[in-house]
């Protein structure tokens, strides 16, 4: 590989776009990126495909490219966008033979084989961002990227495959938020506004069988110290923050020492985050603290009703965990949003029990998710023969991948989009009434 040095790098960070009607968020991951690119001194901006249309989207980013004179295209890749990254990557390749391109992200991390094409110079699957940092500063020549760890090159036309590094624990510098702030105008989530996003730890301890979250970061997980976690919240310019970690409510003094400095600081902001809902049920007692710092949402992976398909999941969690967990959220005025898998195996009768879940426990924020074995879960080696049109670009958990055992494909989508249509008009008329965030109301207005 050609050498660059690195204060000659010129960084194009693209974040695909897909169709969401559920959120439109800062590109954090990228914007980390950014970050190291600034320290380095390297000129460097993110493309974000989520502020632009459909139409003319490769003949954005190529004039994007020409006017940055960019030589270094960084994408960043999840399991919906990898058809659509490799065959951009073949574009650019094509039309601009002289850069170089790299993939990295979430798919990236476990799934690193499925960008080392022709077109792709270097995927990234490292835990944390230190061979990317060293890359970026002693330059790409095939000695430096050999002393790294977590990537792969091409060495004589053969791709050489780096081992990851360690699991980390905290993030080696600080995001560049100038895409949120630009952004601010079109992010949204749902029915619930404008978020900035924060991450205070990695991976997961738990194993659920469908998870992709809990074999990242080495499958280990990790917490970054909670007083630099607070004070990243303080200077975020923006009022809603949203812990992306994917069970932020574990460590319940960890929880209580966030929240206590949140209260001594006297910083007024309102946080969403993910817990399960076993630590929910056994841990009513934070909640009071939580709601007074200013947690409002908490994201629960309630998965299933029935305690056969939980323990399926691998969940160790029980239907009776789901209850407690939803009422102790809303006698302590915290909405539960319940996230729900719908199995393959669904009858009609599990789809009406459901709905009569839902509420029986005055469940208002729901979100649906088909049951998708991402590629690099344990769910994945198991389905592995019985996947149907298994492609990228509909692994986004509202496609079929897995034939319905109990009806026919068309019929489980018209249950999938009638349980919507049950319960997505009452967010939005509660929300138009100002009274979606009144956990003990049960009505429509
Ligand atoms: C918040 C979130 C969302 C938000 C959007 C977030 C956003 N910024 O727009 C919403 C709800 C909209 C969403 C949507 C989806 N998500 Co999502 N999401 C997450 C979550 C919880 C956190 C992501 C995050 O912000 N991380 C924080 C940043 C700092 O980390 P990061 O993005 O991984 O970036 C780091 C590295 O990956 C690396 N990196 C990132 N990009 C690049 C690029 C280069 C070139 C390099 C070198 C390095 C690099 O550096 C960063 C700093 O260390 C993760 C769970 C998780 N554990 O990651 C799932 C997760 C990423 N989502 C996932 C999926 C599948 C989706 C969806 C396809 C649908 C779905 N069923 O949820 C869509 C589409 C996503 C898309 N194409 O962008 C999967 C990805 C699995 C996979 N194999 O790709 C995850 C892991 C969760 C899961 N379901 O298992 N998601
Ligand atoms: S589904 Fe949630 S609790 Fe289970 S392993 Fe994944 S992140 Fe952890």
């Amino acid at each position: 590989m050609k050498k660059k040095c690195g204060n000659r790098l010129r960084v194009l960070l693209v974040r695909p776009k897909y169709s969401s009607i559920v959120a439109n968020l800062e590109p954090l991951g990228l914007e980390y990126l950014a970050g190291l690119a600034k320290e380095l001194h390297i000129p460097c901006a993110i493309h974000d495909e989520f502020q632009y249309s459909w139409i003319l989207r490769y003949e954005r980013l190529c004039r994007a490219i020409r006017i940055g004179r960019f030589n270094f295209i960084g994408f960043n890749a999840n399991a919906n966008t990898v058809d659509y990254i490799n065959r951009t990557a073949a574009r650019l390749k094509k039309d601009f033979p002289h850069l170089t391109i790299m993939v990295g992200g979430p798919d990236a991390e476990l799934n690193y084989m499925d960008f080392c094409t022709d077109a792709v110079d270097l995927v990234y699957h490292d835990n944390g961002l230190m061979s990317l940092k060293n890359m970026w500063r002693d330059g790409l020549s095939a000695a430096v990227l050999e002393k790294q760890s977590g990537i792969c090159f091409k060495k004589d036309g053969e791709w050489i495959v780096k081992e990851k590094g360690a699991p980390v624990c905290g993030f080696i510098n600080q995001p560049d938020r100038t895409a949120f702030y630009r952004g601010l105008k079109k992010n949204f989530i749902f029915m619930k506004g404008k978020y900035a996003l924060s991450k205070a730890s990695f991976s997961c301890p738990f194993a659920c069988a469908f998870c992709y979250c809990t074999k990242m970061n080495s499958g280990k997980y990790t917490e970054r110290d909670i007083m630099e976690v607070v004070d990243e919240v303080e200077s975020i310019r923006h009022d809603k923050i949203w812990f992306v970690d994917d069970t932020f409510f574990f460590d319940k003094e960890r929880v209580r020492a966030f929240c206590e400095e949140i209260l001594k600081r006297g910083i007024k902001k309102t946080f969403m985050a993910y817990a399960r809902a076993d630590f929910i049920a056994a841990n009513p007692d934070i909640l009071p603290l939580a709601y007074k710092a200013g947690f409002r949402d908490i994201l629960v992976g309630l998965e299933a009703i029935t305690d056969e398909l939980l323990d399926e999941y691998h969940k160790q969690t029980s239907r009776d965990d789901n209850i407690n967990a939803i009422r102790n959220l809303h006698e302590n005025n915290i909405v539960c949003d319940g996230l729900f898998v719908i199995n393959y195996t669904a009858t009609r009768k599990d789809f009406r029990n459901l709905m009569k879940f839902i509420k029986d426990n005055n469940l208002l924020w729901v979100v649906f998710g088909i049951f998708t074995p991402y590629k690099g879960t344990d769910a994945y080696y198991e389905y592995q023969d019985k996947l149907v049109g298994f492609r990228s670009d509909r692994l986004d958990g509202t496609h079929i991948t897995i034939k319905p055992t109990n009806m026919s494909s068309f019929e489980f989508m018209l249950r999938y989009y009638w349980i919507h249509v049950l319960t997505y008009p009452k967010i939005m008329v509660r929300t138009l009434f100002g009274t979606a965030y009144d956990t003990k109301r049960t009505g429509w207005i």
